[in-house]
């Protein structure tokens, strides 16, 4: 097929990796739906797609991942860059001409017998100051059509682009998915990302955590901005005015629920709207008047679906309705189409995520703990106006926020900027299952960035920083805490929807329209400001989750100290010196 572009850069990049993977032929992703069909037409043939009722899911899919290759893969991500330092102490290095030869190695002759496709996609709306253009090249037809919804796609992104040689470079290929030969590489000089041997989304969409964290963290240092692992959402007072809230939860910590969550009841009749920008990326720039504005640069959600039901997330099972691809999940076989655990109740005949007969009483998970919907972000019943239009919305707060059994309140304010990124540089939270490894152990995650960093987090750090410093009308840093846990390691908050009531709280706090209690980790609520009308929880029960308590942040402080270890001399001294800050107020 031939080429749709006159650029001699995107060109000769599309001609070296042909040359290296040696594939059949070459197709071009133009964006025409005829195309789009006869990929999909392909993809049912093969099995790698398998078509859903299309009464009840309208252009909905299923798709299977290998079972070897079910989430993203941390010990094999890397980043290259010249200097192991530049790295840091959190992320896999390896020196670029190494990962260079290593991969050409494995990509060498890996598309004999396939097709390569060419993906010219956005980031960001095309023609606004935060989109970014990347290209790339695959052998995966999940990947183009997943890709299509994730991103924005196809011939006018390369006529957006001209003669320019100003895009991310993407190469990948599924080749055998062998986990031993499997490979993430970013190389942030070239502006450049390899990934080899994997077809699981956080690998091989390479728009979303590749282009959009890592390499753009990179760009976002050197050019004055921030690429945040955030939701972005917008709470409508009843005064009629939209605050917008960005947070940062990692991977698996309610982001794409908090960014959709439902009001409660009687937050609703008040007049409460939320509205959501985004639900896992946020690119930040400052605004010539002192405050940061923020875009989604995705166009749709990759979201983890068990859990997700018309309680828990109604918009998000909305948004799944149609034009969806799912992963992993399991295929009721009596009505042709998808369940997974929390959805109610389970389906009497059922094809489980592996694509074997599955019935609920085997014991056994139906769907993997980390499957998930490849949704528009249109479908969206709660979508916010700001999202089409491209343009920032001004940002009133940061939430940091993990999973955290014990200590960490529901809540609390940062004492100040600098205070705040001492918070977000000490979050820590129980791992989930959307990263391969063991599942509920407690580590250190810094702004949920602890994967998706490009560069030395030292470095990342110092940047948040600065970045303070140039602001006159900086956010307000908070801290939440979703996840306490009670003796029976139940969750005490109820959470979703109800969460709103620490939003309020938290906008109150951003105008200065209500007192705090100062303690020694921060300002955290008086128990009265919290409105528990229409919970089940007591004032008794608020109490508790907003205790601080001196001996687990004693405790907390020996961690945190251990964790500052690993980044030596240069980790900024004003962190080091946040953290003598909260030992002496922690002491007995
Ligand atoms: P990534 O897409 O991996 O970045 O995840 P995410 O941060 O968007 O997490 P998501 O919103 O998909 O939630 C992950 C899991 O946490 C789901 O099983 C949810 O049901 C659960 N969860 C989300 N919010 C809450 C909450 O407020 N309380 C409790 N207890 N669980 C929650
Ligand atoms: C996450 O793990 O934070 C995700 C899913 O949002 S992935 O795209 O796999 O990174
Ligand atoms: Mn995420």
């Amino acid at each position: 097929m031939k080429s749709i572009t006159m650029n001699t850069n995107v060109l000769k990049f599309v001609d070296q990796s042909v040359s290296l993977c040696k594939p059949d032929k070459v197709v071009w992703i133009d964006g025409s739906k005829e195309l789009y069909d006869s990929l999909l037409a392909e993809a049912l043939k093969t099995g790698e797609f398998i078509k859903l009722n299309q009464e009840l899911l309208p252009d909905c899919y299923l798709h299977r991942s290998a079972v070897n290759d079910v989430a993203r893969v941390e010990g094999r991500t890397f980043i290259c860059c010249e200097q192991k330092d530049d790295a840091g102490p959190t992320n896999n290095w390896m020196a670029p001409a190494e990962a260079y030869s290593k991969l050409e190695g494995i990509f060498d002759g890996c598309m004999k017998g396939r097709t390569m496709y060419v993906i010219p996609y956005s980031m960001g709306k095309v023609g606004t100051p935060f989109a970014k253009i990347g290209i790339e090249i695959t052998d995966s037809i999940y990947v183009v059509l997943s890709m299509r919804i994730m991103t924005r796609v196809g011939k006018e992104i390369l006529d957006s682009l001209g003669d320019s040689n100003d895009f991310v470079r993407g190469l990948h290929s599924k080749a055998e998915l062998d986990e031993e030969k499997r490979y993430i590489c970013h190389f942030p000089q070239d502006n450049a990302i390899w990934s080899v041997n994997s077809g699981y989304g956080g690998n091989v969409l390479l728009g979303k955590k590749c282009f959009a964290l890592r390499i753009a963290s990179c760009l976002a240092r050197d050019e004055g901005w921030l690429a945040e692992h955030m939701l972005i959402l917008g709470v409508t007072k009843p005064d009629g005015k939209t605050r917008y809230i960005c947070a940062a939860f990692p991977s698996a910590c309610g982001k794409t629920n908090l960014a959709m969550l439902i009001p409660p009841e009687g937050y609703r009749r008040k007049g409460y709207k939320i509205e959501t920008v985004g639900d896992d990326i946020a690119w930040i720039r400052p605004g010539k008047d002192g405050s940061l504005y923020a875009v989604n640069p995705e166009n749709g959600f990759f979201g983890v679906a068990p859990g997700t039901n018309s309680k828990s997330n109604p918009n998000a099972l909305a948004t799944t309705k149609k034009d969806t691809i799912f992963t992993n999940v399991v295929l009721n076989t009596d009505d042709n189409t998808v369940w997974w655990e929390g959805l109610g109740e389970a389906p009497k005949h059922a094809v489980n995520w592996k694509g074997q007969p599955w019935t609920a009483e085997s014991g056994e998970k139906g769907a993997h703990p980390n499957s998930r919907f490849t949704a528009p972000t249109v479908n969206c019943p709660c979508l916010s106006d700001k999202f089409a239009t491209g343009e920032g919305v001004k940002i009133s707060a940061f939430i940091f926020g993990g999973r955290r059994a014990k200590t960490v309140p529901l809540v609390y304010q940062s004492r100040s900027w600098q205070h705040g990124v001492f918070v977000g540089s000490v979050m820590a939270s129980e791992t989930t299952a959307a990263a391969t490894g063991a599942v509920g152990v407690l580590r250190r995650d810094p702004m949920a960035m602890l994967p998706f960093c490009g560069y030395n987090m030292s470095d990342y750090f110092r940047h948040w920083l600065d970045m303070g410093k140039k602001l006159t009308n900086a956010p307000k840093i908070f801290n939440v805490n979703w996840f306490r846990t009670d003796e029976n390691g139940k969750f005490i908050w109820p959470g979703f929807g109800d969460n709103l009531r620490v939003l309020d709280w938290i906008i109150d706090r951003c105008e200065d329209a209500i007192d705090a209690r100062e303690t020694a980790i921060g300002y955290v609520p008086y128990a009265k400001d919290i409105n528990l009308e229409g919970t089940d929880v007591s004032a008794e029960t608020l109490e508790g989750l907003l205790e601080v308590d001196k001996k687990q942040w004693q405790a907390e402080a020996e961690s945190i100290e251990e964790h500052y270890k690993k980044f030596g001399d240069r980790l900024p001294k004003e962190l080091r010196e946040e953290l003598a800050g909260l030992k002496d107020r922690v002491a007995d």
